[in-house]
């Protein structure tokens, strides 16, 4: 059952069915492994630990920390969104807003979680053993951080320990589990907040996606926002 799970966060449970995850997926291994792919962002010791990256329409430099036309390690362009995954935004954005408006039937939605059309999407490929810290994504332009514009994350494969909370410590974030065909939305009065993943549940992929898309162990990710 999908939830508000504070102002400016939704939860969407399954939004997206069988037949469109098979879809994501392939699409991902298509563009996965063309220039601009998957690759392993190397750290010192940062918060990205056994997970491959890779981004569609602008690079997102983890080291540095900003946006590019072309990407850092390797000089690639990246590819751009697919016109299916806009898609895909667009409906859970207006799904959220259908929530909320049921929950405060006087507010406009709009002014919660506005409406967003993506130019970037960082997918991200966690092993079974892949973490993320808590972190907060505030390198996006000013205009698009002050209007509160949303991300827009896509969880396929195996189920995460999702974290979220106001500060940056994890003993005081909140916890809950993504599954696969879940949308989780931030925007709004949410946007600032620091979000990590605690860990991949291991074996908890639907069988039928995994037999069917020949899917290995993990959990792939892929956020849109606006740059
Ligand atoms: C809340 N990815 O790519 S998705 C990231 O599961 C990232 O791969 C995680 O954090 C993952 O930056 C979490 C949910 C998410 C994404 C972006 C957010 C939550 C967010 C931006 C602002 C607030
Ligand atoms: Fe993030």
């Amino acid at each position: 059952s999908s939830e508000i799970l504070r102002p400016g966060m939704v939860l969407l449970k399954n939004h997206i069915n069988h037949a469109e995850q098979m879809k994501i997926i392939k699409v991902c291994r298509d563009l996965g492994l063309g220039a601009g792919g998957f690759y392993k962002p190397c750290f010192g010791n940062g918060g990205k630990m056994n997970l491959q990256m890779m981004c569609l329409g602008m690079d997102w430099d983890p080291e540095r920390k900003v946006y590019d036309y072309r990407r850092s390690v390797d000089d690639a362009i990246p590819p751009s969104v697919p016109d299916e995954f806009k898609q895909i935004v667009k409906r859970a954005v207006t799904e959220s807003h259908a929530l909320i408006k049921e929950k405060h039937k006087k507010c406009n939605p709009a002014d919660v979680i506005p409406s967003m059309q993506p130019d970037i999407c960082i997918i991200n490929f966690y092993s079974k053993t892949g973490t993320l810290g808590l972190h907060q994504d505030k390198d996006e332009t000013e205009e698009s951080l002050d209007k509160g514009l949303p991300v827009v994350s896509i969880s396929i494969g195996d189920s995460a320990e999702f974290l979220y909370g106001e500060h940056g410590d994890v003993e005081g974030a909140n916890k809950v589990i993504l599954e696969s065909g879940d949308v989780l939305i931030f925007g709004g009065k949410s946007r600032h907040i620091f979000h990590g993943v605690k860990s991949i549940l291991p074996d908890t992929a639907p069988k039928a996606l995994v037999a069917e898309a020949n899917l290995r162990p993990g959990r792939l990710n892929l956020t849109f926002r606006k740059y």
